[in-house]
């Protein structure tokens, strides 16, 4: 072979190599990854229906914890959730379940069993406070999230639990070995005070400076092709200035997204969904972002028709890619966001279901 004969070849394969992903006949992206699939399936959710998600979904509910298979939702419409999150709080503290008393080892294989079944993974993190001892809510210092920033007294300490985080994700593997992508969501809600990463308790530098450590750390640990981050306020932006106002990127951030509940006030729920929305979906719409209702509900469903009759007519009018209601607390009598058997918005729920414009489990394959 001539030389310049070589050089085309080498050419040619440097090419293929460097190219980006490119599709295959079947429309999968050849070479891609589970990550990319993801983000691509994720992104062309909205042409398809809204993904519906619940928290703890398939680890316990209302009367029963850690039944094999078992999911309130499952059992009331038939079908898993098309988004299950799971929360890592105290995984920092190195004990063996979080802070709903969930065995780390049941969420790691609830998560592979929501992989298999072509579903979405969503992963909170109620850090407890570093330099208090209290928990994610303890709002008495306001220095934390500085001290635990590069330079700072607890820098080192937090890098440990930084560490404990990255290998639970990095331990998400299919028994092949595949590595399961999931959506990590932390230091979210901070747009409020209530977390000691909250609005009042950093300047926005530090809450960004906050997002990069979070960020570097689990790239440069080797949980990079898992992870895809959610930003996720509460229901205080108003406009895109104050949603952005601690937005740590575009070249970070996948999903945007914003926790919203109902409360009494059904109006004050509807108008605030729809702010919300609507700065979120132009921002979205500029920079080819996904769009979550990251935590919503009702708790306790009081209203029959809830799900049809509130929830879907007001998600329904943007390109919303999920939308993830809280969990049914088996501890906590009247905490609970999804339905279950014999609960008055079930029957609503099932319709719900039916509606062409939700997606659940069995409609979807987002890792194709
Ligand atoms: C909150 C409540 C708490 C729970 C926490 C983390 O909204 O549900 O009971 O400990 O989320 O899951």
């Amino acid at each position: 072979m001539r030389n310049t004969n070589l050089l085309s070849v080498l050419f040619l394969l440097a090419c293929v190599a460097c190219s980006p992903a490119r599709k295959g006949q079947d429309g999968d992206l050849a070479g891609s990854t589970p990550k990319d699939r993801l983000i691509e399936n994720l992104r062309a959710a909205p042409s398809k229906g809204i993904l519906f998600g619940h928290h703890d979904d398939t680890v316990y509910g209302i009367g029963w914890e850690f039944e094999e298979g078992r999911s309130d939702v499952r059992d009331v419409c038939g079908d898993y959730p098309a988004v299950i999150s799971f929360d890592l709080g105290e995984i920092e503290l190195g004990g063996d379940q979080n802070l709903d008393k969930v065995p780390f080892g049941k969420i790691r294989q609830e998560i592979i069993n929501q992989y298999n079944r072509g579903g979405l993974v969503s992963l909170s993190w109620h850090a407890r406070n570093p330099k208090t001892g209290g928990d994610a809510w303890d709002v008495s210092d306001s220095t934390v999230v500085r001290s635990i920033l590069p330079g700072g007294e607890l820098h080192p300490k937090f890098q440990g639990w930084l560490g404990k985080v990255c290998d639970f994700i990095r331990s998400l593997r299919t028994t092949e070995g595949t590595p399961i992508p999931v959506v990590f969501r932390p230091w979210h809600e901070h747009t409020g005070s209530w977390f000691w990463w909250g609005q009042d308790l950093c300047s926005a530098e530090e809450y960004k400076a906050l997002w990069r450590m979070t960020a570097d750390y689990l790239g440069t640990h080797g949980a990079a092709d898992q992870v895809i981050y959610a930003y996720s306020t509460g229901t205080e932006p108003r406009d895109q200035a104050s949603y952005l106002e601690r937005y740590p990127g575009h070249d970070l951030i996948d999903v945007l997204g914003f926790d919203a509940y109902q409360r009494d006030d059904r109006d004050l729920y509807l108008r605030s969904l729809e702010t919300c929305l609507s700065v979120i979906d132009s921002i979205a719409k500029e920079n080819k972002k996904i769009i979550a209702i990251s935590e919503t509900g009702y708790e306790g469903i009081p209203d029959s028709s809830w799900w049809t009759g509130t929830l879907l007519p007001a998600i329904a009018r943007h390109p919303v890619a999920y939308v993830l209601v809280w969990r049914n607390a088996r501890e906590r009598v009247e905490h609970f966001f999804g339905p279950y058997p014999g609960q008055v918005s079930a029957n609503d729920f099932k319709v719900f279901y039916q509606d062409p414009k939700t997606l659940f489990a069995s409609d979807i394959n987002l890792y194709k």
